[in-house]
Formats: structure tokens, C-alpha cells, sequence
């Protein structure tokens, strides 16, 4: 007998998006309701694609609810999928932990009368015999866990395909907590036949090679400019001998990307406009009907640095126009950063002389001394420390501890200095 089972997680239905409210004309409305809107496609993708499961491994909610409403959309699409008749399994993670949340809403049950979600007290056990598929999985009691809740869980069912559902950074990953930490080689042990996980929002596999597949779904819906890319579910396709493929399935409404413009031969600012253009022409297609929320970052090496940042708001401006007509409404332009540097050997287009060229000495050293980094932290240590809760949150205003943020803010620093003492040079 095939099966189908669909994975995923960390949807973090209703997350609120502090920021959107920064921009001007942002499509906020449709970037806010994104989150339902992939759980919409992914039920739907389970009924016609005539799945055998679904499993959602934790950080469903992105905390407590802002009010019923989310709960109650949520009852609405799990009701949806046990109509089908198709049994749903859910964890809770971090974000959605037992002790966070305060309110509850009754879960239908599923078709074989087991509950939706799985305990915080113990490892749980959903067998579904007619399938023949287990799943072992334990919620999280708190937000921050940091026991290794794999070793808990129990020897597999013979007989059955054993899914190990589980909520975990592993040995840790870039930009998410240490949660429930465990090694592929401790899930391995377990001898599982598919461990479906959840944390890290970025998709991947980390099996050891001839055990079972290990993987990150990623989350369902990209949420900010750093959850970049396709996003959605991952469906495991098992044969009679209980082995199985995944293929990936797309559900996202609103995609977020970065178009790097390399600006090494730019002879003229305007020349940006062109080539955002073209790359928007390839870009559309891809991204189908979905609104595609962009971030333009332009790279390499240019003279023209200067330039570009003194003319950086009519730069952003023009590529707008560009988003709104060209783009119609499938494109918002989130942001233009510039990553582009002075070339290293050549000089600038104007002639330095006089104050302008001991100015560029000056950050040069700067640029080359250890110091300068813990300098820059230091100071706005300070600041951080009085910005309101919002802006410390998961998408903090303030990357202190990320050194390639710093070093930005640092040339960034550089340029605008030199930018507007050449404008004064050359009124
Ligand atoms: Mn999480």
C-alpha cells in the first residue's frame, strides 16, 4: 500500500508584522493575511492531492492569540481536513507552548476519534492502523526548552511506518534558539522511518546517509526579507516497503525576495531603473499569481557609490514606478540598500584632495582597526536598551550581534560622510 503524508510547520497563523506599518503603501492587508491564506492552499492541497496524513511540527500559532479569531480559523481548516477523513497530528513549539497560551478552543476530533494535538506531559503515540503509520511526537510544555525531548521518545512499532514528529534547532542553526537540541545521529538511533521537523524555517535535510530522512519543512509562509523564497509543505510519498521520497509543494501567497544588481560596470545611476526591470521580467513568472515583496540590493564595486547614496530616495522613487507600473500589483518594493563598495585600487570619480582625501585616509584606518566594531556596539548598547519591545522582537531594528549588520551600518556610515562633503566640494 502507498501513502501520503503532508509535513509541515511553523506557521505562525496571525503573526503580526510590526513593521509593514513603516512603509509607505504597503499592501500590508494581503501580507497580514498571508498566513491564513497558505493554510488555505495546504488544506486544499491535502484533499485533492488525496494525503493519507498531515502533520504540523510545532510554532502553528505564533503565540498567544490576539483574540479568538485565530483559534476559531484554525478550528475551521482542521475541521476541513478530518471531513475528508484525513487524521491531522499537531505539536506545539516554542511559540505555541502549553504554558503560553491562555486561551483554547475545542479541535474536532479526528476520524478515528484521536485528538489533534499531542501531549506536553509525555511522548504521544497516534497509531492509525489502517494506514499502518505511527507518528510519536511531544508538544512542548514551555517556550524555552532546552532538554533533549528526542531521547524520550520510544522504540518504533513493528510493523508500522514510524514518523517522529518533533519541535528542535538539532546542534543549533543561525537565527533560532537552541530548543530541544539533539544530533542526527541520536534521531537516527531511534530508527525511525521519517522524522518531520520544525524550528528552522528554512527547508532542509540533515539525515545521516542510509537512515531515515530528517527534515525541515520550513515554514508554510515567508513572513519578513530574511524568509526568502518558495515556502510551503513537503509531502512524503512512502512505498509497500514503508521507504519514501519528498517532494516539496509551494503554497505561499506572498513571496519575499532580494534582486542583487551587480553595479561594477554601471556608467550611470539611471542604468539601475533598466536592469531592475529585466530582472523583474524573469522574476514575475516565476512567483505566478502571488504578490512578490522585493528588497533591491546592489553589489559589486563602483565609483559611483557616492552617487548612488546621495540620490538613494530618487533612486528607491524610480524603481518603485517601476514596481507599480511594470510590476502592476504583483510587486512591492520593500527597500533599496546599497552593498556596493568603492573600488578597492581605483579612486573615486572626484578628485580627493585637501580635507576630502585625509577624511578617506581617516576611514580607512578606521576600517582596518578591531576596535571600531566594539566601539560602534558599545554605543548603541545604550540605545537598544531603551527601544520599545516591538522593535527587540524576532526582526530586531538592532542586529548588535550580527557582525555583517554592523559592518553595514559602518560603510554605510563612510559613504554618507563622504557623499555629502563632495556635494558641498562641488557647490
Ligand atoms: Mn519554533
Amino acid at each position: 500500500m502507498t501513502r501520503k503524508i503532508l509535513h509541515a510547520a511553523d506557521i505562525h497563523l496571525d503573526s503580526p508584522l510590526q513593521k509593514l506599518g513603516h512603509y509607505e503603501g504597503a499592501p500590508a492587508e494581503q501580507i497580514r493575511r498571508a498566513s491564513r491564506r497558505a493554510i488555505e492552499n495546504m488544506v486544499a492541497l491535502a484533499i485533492d492531492d488525496r494525503v493519507d496524513l498531515v502533520v504540523i511540527a510545532g510554532d502553528l500559532y505564533d503565540g498567544d492569540w490576539p483574540d479568538q479569531n485565530t483559534g476559531l480559523f484554525f478550528v475551521s481548516q482542521a475541521r476541513r481536513i478530518v471531513d475528508a477523513g484525513i487524521p491531522l497530528v499537531v505539536i506545539r513549539g516554542n511559540h505555541d507552548a502549553a504554558n503560553r497560551m491562555t486561551s483554547s478552543l475545542p479541535l474536532p476530533k479526528n476520524p478515528d476519534g484521536s485528538e489533534i494535538m499531542m501531549s506536553a506531559d509525555a511522548v504521544d503515540l497516534r497509531s492509525f492502523e489502517s494506514l499502518g503509520i505511527a507518528v510519536h511526537g511531544r508538544s512542548f510544555q514551555n517556550r524555552a526548552e532546552f532538554d533533549n525531548l528526542a531521547a524520550g521518545y520510544p522504540q518504533p512499532l513493528a510493523g508500522m511506518f514510524n514518523l517522529g514528529l518533533l519541535h528542535t534547532s538539532l546542534t543549533g542553526a543561525e537565527g533560532h534558539d537552541p530548543y530541544s537540541p539533539c544530533t542526527p545521529a541520536q534521531l537516527a538511533d531511534k530508527q525511525y522511518d521519517y522524522w518531520a521537523l520544525g524550528h528552522v524555517h528554512a527547508r532542509g535535510s540533515h539525515e545521516i546517509q542510509g537512515a531515515a530522512p530528517v527534515v525541515f519543512s520550513g515554514n508554510l509562509q515567508g513572513r519578513h526579507i530574511r524568509e526568502l523564497g518558495p515556502k510551503g509543505c513537503v509531502v512524503v510519498k512512502i512505498d509497500e516497503r514503508n521507504r519514501c521520497a519528498t517532494e516539496f509543494c509551494e503554497l505561499d501567497v506572498v513571496r519575499w525576495e532580494i534582486c542583487r544588481l551587480d553595479v561594477s560596470d554601471l556608467q550611470h545611476p539611471d542604468q539601475v531603473a533598466d536592469r531592475f526591470q529585466a530582472w523583474l521580467a524573469q522574476a514575475m513568472p516565476e512567483a505566478g499569481s502571488r504578490l512578490l515583496v522585493i528588497r533591491v540590493e546592489l553589489v559589486g564595486q563602483t565609483d559611483l557609490l557616492h552617487v548612488l547614496r546621495r540620490g538613494l530616495s530618487s533612486l528607491q522613487a524610480s524603481l518603485q514606478a517601476i514596481a507599480v507600473t511594470y510590476g502592476r500589483d504583483q510587486v512591492w518594493l520593500e527597500s533599496v540598500k546599497l552593498r556596493c563598495t568603492m573600488p578597492a585600487d581605483g579612486r573615486p570619480a572626484v578628485d580627493l584632495e585637501g580635507p576630502l582625501e585625509s577624511l578617506t585616509a581617516v576611514i580607512d584606518q578606521m576600517k582596518r582597526e578591531e576596535g571600531l566594531h566594539d566601539i560602534l556596539v558599545e554605543e548603541l548598547s545604550k540605545l537598544a536598551r531603551k527601544l520599545p519591545h516591538e522593535l527587540c522582537g524576532e526582526d530586531p531594528a538592532l542586529r548588535l550581534d550580527d557582525p555583517e549588520w554592523t559592518n553595514e551600518l559602518l560603510e554605510a556610515a563612510a559613504s554618507e560622510v563622504m557623499g555629502r562633503l563632495q556635494q558641498e566640494a562641488e557647490q
